[in-house]
């Protein structure tokens, strides 16, 4: 079996995956970002295509009122009675939905809420005889004990009517590492594995699981458990966890997960956020047995070109399309006064998914002003942007922030943002990568200022996403051309 890690490249976690035929589909967690919650396809678990969102509609969620890292939590898809079904937790938001479609490519239905669910990471089972079991981790997200960790918990439900059809039951939690979580129900050989990941999605991240002979339990702890964990190792891929098992058409068996690609001399930081990647998987004894999570050839140097609003694009809690438009070739974004502290930006950009990347665009603010973004959140983003006869470079951390100016004679500047990871000797290899906030001018480039990297990765930013690096409109109407993404 061949795989490529990391599978899919950028903030794509939570991966869930499911295979119909010869045709694998896999779904990840977008949180605040609009379109919501990405749909892979794959024939060989190794090129993936995106080939639409379940949530390309913002009613589908409540992303425009959720708080930073709420949203989009988790899905999971599965196959059922010739349709795709994807349950996932609107965090902060609706709650538990359950969204189904006849072509996995959408459109998707409008998600329908599962009453008597208070819980995330929604599982979807049938039995033989179409009883279908929701299995979740029961931490609260609402109520007096919001916060409290149930362990797992399950209820027979109506998926058509998305209604509970008894009190909720508790399930085998792990092997008492904090936040069970992650569980999927599987059947095979006369099994049923509930297999959950528990330790936290940090550096203690691991995947567990137990087998018993009904999808209701009780269930018997694997004795090798965590079957998968990359904690306390020197392993490029850090923080494994949170799998999803899927066979192949000739029988052999892979998990799909997500991980971070750490830098610095003590692996201490991952600016791209948790991606996902994918490992084989083998049976002993009725027990899966994982392969620890290997990094394969490095991604092709990648170049992002035109500024089409393709699947690729994202904004903040709106869709691309509601925030900018494409005239004759430009990226045309309308300010509204706000820039990037705002928690709804005019901003659309692409998931960072190199180490060293540039991104970089013809910038016209000769109607207002605007620029480039590195962000993580509203509290944590590194920005470059013209207007007003300046250009200015701006380091924006959770209530500090920095700029540099310099004066420009023209609206219209080439402006990028490049990052490179620090050599990976002596003490300054400690931090992550460099961040050069620069603009071009005709006597060659200036890197107005140039920023450590450390604090736009997520153990510093502490969210669920990852970078992502686009543009932002300010005031009036700002365009943008020759707009380019380049990684290696
Ligand atoms: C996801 C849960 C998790 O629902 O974080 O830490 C949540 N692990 O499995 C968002 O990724």
């Amino acid at each position: 079996m061949r795989l490529a890690n990391p599978t899919i490249a950028g903030f794509y976690p939570d991966p869930s995956v499911v295979r119909v035929g010869d045709d694998y589909y896999l779904a990840c967690s977008t949180f605040e970002y609009l379109p919501g919650i990405p749909v892979f396809h794959s024939r060989d678990l190794v090129s993936w295509t995106r080939v639409g969102h379940v949530v390309g509609r913002p009613e589908q969620l409540a992303v425009g009122q959720v708080p930073t890292g709420g949203g989009a939590w988790a899905p999971t898809i599965r196959h059922h009675d010739g349709l795709f079904w994807v349950a996932v937790t609107d965090a902060l938001g609706r709650g538990t939905l359950l969204f189904t479609a006849p072509d996995p490519a959408g459109p998707w239905s409008d998600g329908a809420v599962v009453e008597g669910v208070d819980g995330i990471d929604p599982d979807l089972a049938w039995d033989a005889d179409g009883t279908c079991y929701l299995t979740y981790s029961a931490l609260r997200l609402s109520g007096d004990n919001m916060g409290a960790h149930d362990g797992i918990e399950q209820v027979r439900i109506d998926p058509y009517a998305a209604k509970a059809l008894e009190e909720p039951r508790s399930m085998w939690s792990g092997t008492g590492l904090m936040f069970p979580e992650a569980p999927h129900l599987y059947q095979r050989d006369g099994w049923w594995y509930l297999m959950i990941a528990e330790g936290g999605t940090e550096r203690g991240h691991a995947v567990s699981i137990a087998r018993g002979r009904r999808p209701d339990g009780p269930f018997e702890g694997a004795p090798a458990n965590p079957i998968l964990s990359a904690r306390s190792t020197s392993r490029p891929v850090q923080n494994t966890g949170h799998g999803d098992l899927v066979s192949t058409p000739d029988g052999e068996w892979a998990m799909v997960l997500l991980g971070m690609r750490t830098l610095g001399m003590t692996r201490a930081f991952s600016p791209l956020g948790r991606e996902t990647f994918a490992t084989r998987v083998t049976w002993v004894d009725g027990w899966p047995v994982a392969e620890p999570v290997h990094l394969t050839e490095p991604a092709a140097p990648v170049s992002l070109t035109g500024s089409g609003l393709d699947g690729d694009w994202i904004a903040v809690r709106r869709l691309p399309a509601d925030v900018a438009d494409v005239r004759a070739g430009s990226l045309v974004l309308r300010g509204e006064g706000t820039g990037m502290d705002d928690p709804r930006p005019v901003f659309v950009g692409v998931r960072q998914r190199h180490h060293r990347m540039r991104f970089s665009a013809e910038i016209d603010a000769g109607a207002g002003t605007g620029g480039l973004s590195l962000r993580y959140d509203e509290a944590h983003h590194y920005d470059i942007e013209v207007g007003d006869g300046l250009v200015t470079a701006r380091g924006r951390l959770s209530g500090l922030t920095q700029t540099w100016t310099a004066p420009v004679d023209t609206p219209r500047v080439t402006l990028w943002i490049e990052t490179a990871p620090v050599a990976a000797a002596g003490f300054d290899a400690l931090t992550s990568d460099t961040v050069r906030l620069g603009y071009d001018t005709p006597a060659g480039p200036v890197a107005l200022a140039t920023l450590d990297g450390r604090y736009l990765t997520a153990e510093t930013a502490a969210s669920f996403t990852g970078r992502v690096v686009g543009a932002y409109a300010v005031d009036g109407t700002v365009a943008a051309d020759a707009v380019r993404y380049e990684g290696s």
